[in-house]
């Protein structure tokens, strides 16, 4: 039962609301978030609305609060949800994760931090040296992922522009022995371009604020960000350099050694470098018009000067084991600069993923004692409208698209299976199901990613407009589906290149613009090849396939888009075998205000996150249930019968409970947990309570002087 925080508070759990709607809800959570009640339980889900400002709610004395607690025994708080995950794996000697949901900017990655900080403050009560470490690097971790994988976007300061899946590794005792972190596609095409308005990744601008004279002066930077083309529209943050440091000091943490942090720093500078690199026509030929720029790349990635020129201005095509050189034209060779450029940044991006997953790799799955057992934790892009949209945002909502489908499966499938388990049974709720639309994307031989692939494998005149067209042609009837060819009639879809999905929560407008270029992603074998012999043992190790042969002709890898489709499918299976948790973050404006509460916003999402649904399934038949014993504890004491000692079982117990308050009407025995079907009778449980404290507190009084 959840605590009563007071009227004034609304209510904490929304299966208490005596009305259902998308406005009770709102109204609710709006009274709540006016009062910094940011958190509201929907029965297990935890609610969170961004605060958009910092709250003394994290700190130790309340982590002592929610400790060992049930999760309705404390006012709602995404503690309660942590702490559940933690009991469940514990107790059930199960796997449990934590998904968290919610659009740009909508809290998430906060969240998953805050329940990190959770996890590592009630372990390791021992002190234990190596657990320690593991904390600490598991913690310290996140800094460095957000400085390489956070930007600035216009939704949110600090958006995360990559997928990240944790796995908490824990031993018997329930101390945190090691992790892995598995990362998805990060939105590479933000080193070298970005919308007005927003940054390129965090890690640029940090190196730029906070490097000491003498690294800038190795990197042969200086500290004007406006002097690098890939940055220079961003704008620097106040916190840059302090980052920087903490960047630094987790590196360390982390056993990141001189040699590599180098390297590492050069990689990046080598970046800012490469984006101010022009071109020039010379005749039938391209040039490069600041060579000692180039010069400085090729010493920052010790790479061979020659080479790296040649490869930057033809392509070497291998055929029927003849090779021949061909020169690029004037857009292609700052196409192959850009590609060469996020090339590098994704590769230093994956090796420092694994940097972190080597010295947290958990010894041994299994030791005498039993089993490891792990919480995941996962934080990934939330779903996010721009005014141009493009393959970036397609596959960041596509994404989201699948989690909510894996919500609706699952929140729906427990309850089913709790109610036959227990017994019990229940009417379905109704609600919308995503399935067409993950459909319309995944399909195997008929979705978007197949017809897109289809296109990159068609060297011949398929164009990103043809691609459209074939689209068109394949999902004229699709009621998720639209552009200007299927639905002229439509004022939104204003140019040629554009097609719109409906997506779960909302119509997003694609611009087919770069689909296919994007989807192929190619980076050329030349580029491998120098990087492969480049005398930076680090850059060479990241480019083994360079070791090719110049005339063998490399397999095609994955495409962009099936790459990130089947590390979605994955990512579900894994989900699914584990106890799942929800958090699901709800974003109450647009202007990171601290006190606005956009009612039309919040509706929206409320709707869209099925939230009326989710408490009416959590209602369908029962708005509250409990194991016997806990159930006999708390109200024990409203029963003459069971008062102060019950001799028969919990469920007996329960039962003289239910019938002395004359509810039988309204509850249900399943086999480990009694049901009770309205919320009011849950409110009426408690009131009796509290009007017995009282006597109850004085009758212990009296019981104490007695005993002094
Ligand atoms: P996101 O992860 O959901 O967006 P964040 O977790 O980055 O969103 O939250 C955005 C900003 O909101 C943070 O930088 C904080 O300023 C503020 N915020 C969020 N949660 C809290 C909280 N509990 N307490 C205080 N401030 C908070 V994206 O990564 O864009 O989908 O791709
Ligand atoms: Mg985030």
């Amino acid at each position: 039962m959840t605590v009563h925080e007071g009227k004034e508070f609304g209510v904490g759990d929304l299966v208490l609301l005596d009305n259902i709607t998308d406005e009770a809800i709102a109204q609710n959570l709006k009274l709540r978030f006016e009062k910094g009640k940011i958190y509201t339980f929907v029965g297990e889900v935890v609610l969170s609305v961004n605060p958009y400002k910092q709250l003394n709610i994290y700190g130790q004395d309340v982590v002592a609060q929610y400790k060992n607690r049930e999760i309705h025994e404390r006012p709602p708080h995404i503690f309660a949800l942590a702490d559940a995950a933690y009991k469940t794996m514990r107790r059930l000697n199960t796997d449990t994760c934590i998904v968290i949901s919610g659009e740009s900017g909508s809290g998430k990655t906060e969240a998953s931090k805050i329940i990190m900080r959770y996890i590592a403050a009630v372990t390791n009560i021992q002190q234990r040296a190596e657990i320690e470490r593991v904390k600490n690097i598991l913690i310290q971790s996140t800094c460095i992922l957000e400085a390489f994988g956070n930007a600035k976007t216009n939704r949110n300061d600090n958006s995360s522009r990559f997928g990240k899946y944790m796995d908490i590794n824990f031993d018997f005792k329930g101390d945190p022995v090691g992790g892995n972190i598995e990362n998805y596609l990060l939105e590479k095409s933000r080193v070298v371009t970005q919308h007005s308005g927003e940054r390129n990744f965090h890690v640029f601008y940090q190196l730029l604020a906070g490097a000491g004279e003498k690294l800038l002066s190795n990197l042969q930077l200086k500290r004007d960000f406006k002097c690098y083309a890939y940055i220079k529209d961003g704008s620097s943050a106040s916190q840059d350099k302090a980052d920087y440091n903490n960047v630094a000091a987790a590196l360390s943490a982390l056993g990141v050694t001189g040699p590599h942090v180098d390297t590492i720093w050069r990689v990046v500078a080598a970046i800012l470098h490469l984006g101010n690199i022009a071109f020039k026509k010379d005749g039938d030929t391209v040039k490069v018009v600041n060579e000692d720029v180039l010069k400085t790349v090729t010493k920052l990635l010790q790479i061979d000067q020659k080479d790296f020129g040649q490869a930057l201005l033809s392509r070497t095509l291998a055929a029927r084991g003849e090779v021949m050189d061909k020169l690029l034209t004037h857009d292609e060779v700052f196409y192959a600069r850009d590609a060469f450029a996020k090339a590098i940044y994704e590769r230093l991006f994956t090796w420092l993923v694994k940097q972190i997953n080597e010295s947290i790799r958990p010894l041994s799955q299994s030791t005498t004692y039993g089993k490891n057992t792990v919480i995941g934790v996962l934080d990934i892009y939330g779903f996010e409208i721009f005014e141009s949209n493009t393959f970036e945002q397609f596959c960041i909502n596509y994404c989201n698209e699948k989690l909510q489908q894996l919500f609706i499966e699952l929140v729906l499938k427990q309850e089913q299976e709790e109610y036959q388990r227990e017994g019990i049974t229940w009417t379905p709720v109704e609600y919308f199901n995503n399935r067409t639309i993950c459909d319309l994307v995944e399909a195997q031989h008929n979705g978007i990613i197949a017809l897109m692939d289809e296109a990159c494998l068609n060297v011949g005149n398929t164009t990103d407009q043809t691609f459209l067209e074939a689209m068109d042609k394949k999902f004229a009837k699709h009621a998720h589906y639209a552009s200007r060819q299927t639905a002229p009639q439509d004022k939104t879809l204003v140019h040629h290149r554009d097609f719109r999905i409906v997506h779960y929560a909302g119509d997003v407008v694609y611009n087919v613009v770069g689909f296919l270029e994007k989807n192929r992603d190619p980076i050329f074998q030349d580029f491998k090849r120098v990087l492969y012999n480049s005398k930076d043992q680090l850059v060479a190790e990241m480019w083994p396939e360079g070791a090719a042969h110049k005339t063998q002709v490399t397999k095609r890898p994955l495409t962009t888009a099936t790459a990130f489709k089947n590390s979605m499918l994955a990512l579900a299976q894994k989900l699914q075998q584990k106890e799942p948790h929800y958090v699901r973050c709800i974003k109450p404006n647009e202007l990171k205000s601290s006190t606005l509460f956009d009612e039309r916003l919040v509706h929206h999402q409320i709707r869209y996150l099925n939230i009326t649904q989710n408490v009416r399934v959590r209602r369908a038949g029962f708005a509250y249930r409990s194991p016997y014993k806990r159930f006999l504890q708390r109200y024990k004491l409203i029963c003459a019968q069971t008062w102060p000692n019950f001799s028969g079982s919990d469920r007996d117990g329960c039962k003289a409970i239910i019938e002395a308050h004359r509810m039988g009407q309204d509850a249900a025995f399943g086999k480990t947990k009694l049901f009770l079907r309205s919320p009011q009778s849950v409110h009426y449980l408690e009131e009796a309570r509290n009007a017995k404290l009282p006597e109850l507190v004085i009758l212990l009084q009296r019981m104490w002087r007695g005993a002094i």
